[in-house]
């Protein structure tokens, strides 16, 4: 008798297994810092950018008010997991001229890098002109000098490599615009941090998988033996809403528009009540990342559901395979 098939079967179509498992591990006591725990009135802090100072690990991170603005506010730590919150915000919109009027509704999303003997701090500037990174350098974390609008709108998510790559500065950053409705990470270079170039390409989102609609750069690349680690963010769109999570690529130490392995399975996800529910619930958003044990292993600070800051533990090497023996 003949057999009745329905459907295309074809034995190439492959359904991926990876799994990051356990590699990346939650701080118990998260969330290490909220708005609870400011001395200064807000709603939320979060999405935190790290880096360290000496002996000292040190966040920025966003704060946004009762009014609904967001600013910059800081926390120091002996230890990497508790903090003692700076009195009040350090950066507030700027009111001088060229800055004040692409800062007007406020700045978020901050990132550091250490260059030399400078922090240079990234953040997303708001005002109805869009959304422009912008660069400032700090010796003290107390007084920074606006450096410049280092992009058109719409940009966000810059980071910069915390080193000169071939005598150049060089950043990653997340453009966005109306044909790519699909919007993906770039690189570009420059000599002085004001003039940036040969903008090219690296990777965008993958159909289907976690990070399908959207991604953007989460913490500055750390450097390895391997490769530069970026810890990036990706999203998915459904009906319920957006989930924000995170994953990491390994680029070429030399050449970071060269993508050596990109994880296949997310290595964070929304999944404790404080990533969850917040005020915008499934977000995992990470702004900075330190190594410990020589290298050995990541301290990932993120943000939890726009409300909060969290921390999370990964060995350096099991992010390192889980980039490489994934290439697709
Ligand atoms: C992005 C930014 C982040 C935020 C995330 C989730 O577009 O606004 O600051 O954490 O959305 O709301």
């Amino acid at each position: 008798m003949e057999q009745i098939i329905t459907g295309n079967f074809n034995s190439d179509i492959r359904y991926p297994m990876e799994d990051s498992g356990n590699i990346v591990q939650r701080c118990p006591e998260n969330p290490i810092l909220t708005a609870k725990d400011t001395p200064y009135s807000c709603n939320s802090i979060f999405n935190p950018a790290a880096v360290m100072y000496g002996e000292e690990t040190i966040l920025v991170f966003r704060v946004e008010n009762k009014v609904g603005f967001s600013a910059l506010g800081l926390a120091r730590s002996k230890d990497g997991v508790h903090f003692e919150i700076y009195p009040e915000p350090i950066l507030l919109p700027s009111t001088e001229e060229p800055f004040a009027r692409y800062e007007v509704y406020g700045l978020s999303d901050p990132r550091v890098s250490k260059i030399g003997e400078a922090y240079y701090l990234v953040y997303a500037a708001y005002s109805e002109l869009g959304v422009h990174p912008v660069v400032a350098r700090t010796y003290d974390f107390i007084s920074f000098e606006r450096i410049s609008l280092i992009a058109e709108p719409d940009n966000r998510n810059v980071v910069l490599f915390p080193e000169l790559i071939n005598g150049e500065y060089v950043r990653l950053d997340r453009p966005m615009g109306e044909i790519n409705t699909a919007p993906g990470i770039w690189i570009s270079y420059s000599p002085d941090l004001v003039y940036w170039g040969k903008h090219q390409f690296v990777m965008g989102p993958r159909p289907v998988h976690w990070d399908c609609n959207k991604i953007g750069p989460g913490a500055p690349p750390i450097k390895t033996e391997r490769g530069w680690l970026e810890i990036y963010h990706g999203v998915r769109k459904t009906v319920a809403g957006d989930i924000y999570r995170l994953g990491c690529v390994l680029l070429d130490l030399n050449d970071p528009a060269r993508i050596i392995g990109r994880a296949m399975p997310y290595i964070l996800s929304p999944e404790e009540p404080y990533e969850r529910s917040g005020d915008v619930g499934n977000v995992v958003f990470a702004g900075g990342a330190v190594l410990d044990d020589y290298g050995e292993t990541i301290r990932i600070y993120y943000g939890a559901s726009d409300q909060c800051v969290c921390l999370a533990t990964a060995r350096v090497d099991d992010l390192i395979s889980l980039c490489v023996n994934n290439v697709r």
